[in-house]
């Protein structure tokens, strides 16, 4: 130990002396330079008087100077900092208030500057000043994709009459229903059903008003044909299906067999499956998002990989925004789902590509043949497989699944069975979130997203599934809020 006993060392301040001004100063010399006349009176003439408890000794006065003045060179650089930034704030917020007016997740009522929450948007009630959120209202109706609009007049939605539609206007409804105008595919007129008995035409003479002040309703459609409208081109798998049959009991899947399965990792770990339904947003299941794993910042996003350890070799995608939603109950999981929106599009290629919305009045058959597909435990308590896995499950109809033997009546309006009553075959701890999906029409559709059950594969105890035809509606009112 060092001992501090004994004076303090003292320390002449001389401030900073430029070179060949002052002469090295000797013992006993005169401190001053040569020429102040050491004879001169103890205040010269010349010499301003200071007040006296300002130091008399030349040199620490000019070091306080100095001092002083550095710290207002460094008052006015942070000043000046701060002021950059602070502008910076300014320029982005009106930025932001210019592009996007409204915050968070609402639509704004056409360019008046009012926002709305989703769930007002469309829902038979006018809430914005001219009831742009009841007159904008678009769907895709069924498996051919037919465009739909509807009518608050007499509340109900409409086909689209081909006559005189074009893609600028597909473009315009894509993008009412939250879809980005560069995916878009196709608009093209498909034959009448013998049901349609009234439609939404074009009044080209209206000039340039906004589409839907061009479209009334009538009985007659002239070319016989309605707008089938196509906003992304979705659910298309490049792989023929390999029927012949891993999750419980499914086989391992080759590369692009299920291009839209995400593998949703936390802190290197896959957490969850998701589906892809655009370049920017995942469906997934509320429960995988529930509590501490709600932060976007701590997921990240695998694409177009069906090996885990392959994962953990790349970065992933990086989530911007997590949409739960807001009726989804944790004890009942009732309306287990979630969007995720990716901080960067994915881009879409053989191996990544979206799975379709499944569209209103798709009317999904009991007994349909559907797959499910995962990194899930291959047994009841086993770890996450290593390799992608996928199997064929019959949807099991709700008023069947509801029986006293099977789930008792806990099996909501938002939920769908599928499996088999026998067991054996089952998606498991690690599948949740993933897809379920059929194939209709030569199209990929996302019948549900994989939420629950008791146990894995037992028998009398199928999967329960996220009915993704109920959520449609709320996707696309998010995705439109949150563009
Ligand atoms: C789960 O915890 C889970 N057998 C997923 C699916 C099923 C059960 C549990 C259905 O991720």
């Amino acid at each position: 130990m060092t001992s501090t006993v004994g004076p303090p060392p003292y320390y002449e301040n001389h401030g900073f002396q430029p070179e060949n001004i002052y002469s090295a100063r000797q013992p006993g010399a005169n401190p001053y330079p040569q020429y102040f006349s050491t004879n001169a009176p103890s205040v010269p003439s010349y010499v301003p008087r200071v007040a006296t408890y300002q130091s008399s000794r030349p040199v620490a006065h000019s070091s306080e100077r100095t001092c002083a003045s550095s710290v207002k060179k460094i008052i006015v650089i942070i000043l000046s900092i701060l002021l950059v930034i602070c502008c910076a704030i300014a320029a982005f917020f009106i930025w932001y208030f210019v592009e996007n007016r409204c915050l968070g997740s609402l639509i704004e009522c056409g360019s008046s500057g009012v926002c709305i929450p989703p769930s007002q948007w469309c829902d038979g009630v006018s809430h914005c000043p001219s009831g742009e959120d009841e007159t904008r209202c678009v769907r895709l109706f069924g498996p051919d994709f037919i465009l739909e609009v509807y009518s608050p007049v007499s509340k109900s939605w409409y086909p689209v009459c081909q006559d005189d539609w074009n893609d600028d206007y597909g473009k315009i409804a894509c993008k009412d229903m939250g879809y980005s105008v560069d995916t878009y595919y196709y608009s093209r007129g498909v034959a009448t059903e013998v049901s349609f008995k009234s439609y939404m035409k074009l009044n080209t003479s209206a000039g340039n008003i906004d589409l839907y002040k061009k479209l009334y309703s009538s009985d007659s459609c002239a070319s016989g044909n309605v707008v089938s409208l196509r906003c992304i081109e979705c659910g298309l798998s490049t792989k023929s299906m390999n029927i012949m049959n891993r999750i419980v009991g499914g086989s391992g899947a080759t590369p692009g067999q299920w291009p839209w399965q995400v593998s949703l990792h936390v802190h290197g770990i896959h957490v969850c499956g998701g589906s892809i339904i655009t370049h920017q947003w995942i469906v997934t299941a509320a429960h995988c998002v529930e509590g501490r794993f709600s932060d976007p910042y701590s997921w990240r996003v695998y694409a177009g990989i069906l090996n885990q350890n392959e994962m953990l070799l790349r970065n992933g995608y990086r989530v911007q925004q997590i949409i739960s939603h807001p009726d989804y109950d944790t004890d009942s999981k009732d309306n287990d789902v979630a969007l995720m929106k990716l901080e960067t599009p994915l881009s879409f290629t053989d191996t990544v590509r979206p799975v379709c919305l499944p569209n209103p009045g798709m009317m999904f058959q009991p007994n349909q043949q559907c797959w499910i597909s995962g990194w899930g435990a291959e047994y009841q308590g086993g770890k996450t497989s290593n390799n992608l896995n996928y199997v064929t499950v019959p949807l099991i109809e709700r008023s069947r699944c509801n029986s006293v033997y099977i789930y008792n009546g806990m099996i909501l309006p938002t939920m769908i069975c599928a499996g088999y009553l026998g067991g054996g075959i089952d998606s498991c701890q690690g599948d949740s979130g993933g897809p379920l999906v059929t194939n209709k029409n030569s199209v990929w559709w996302l019948v549900g997203d994989t939420s629950w059950g008791t146990g894995c594969a037992s028998p009398n105890r199928p999967g329960v599934y996220g009915n993704m035809t109920v959520f449609t509606d709320w996707i696309y009112k998010n995705m439109q809020a949150n563009r």
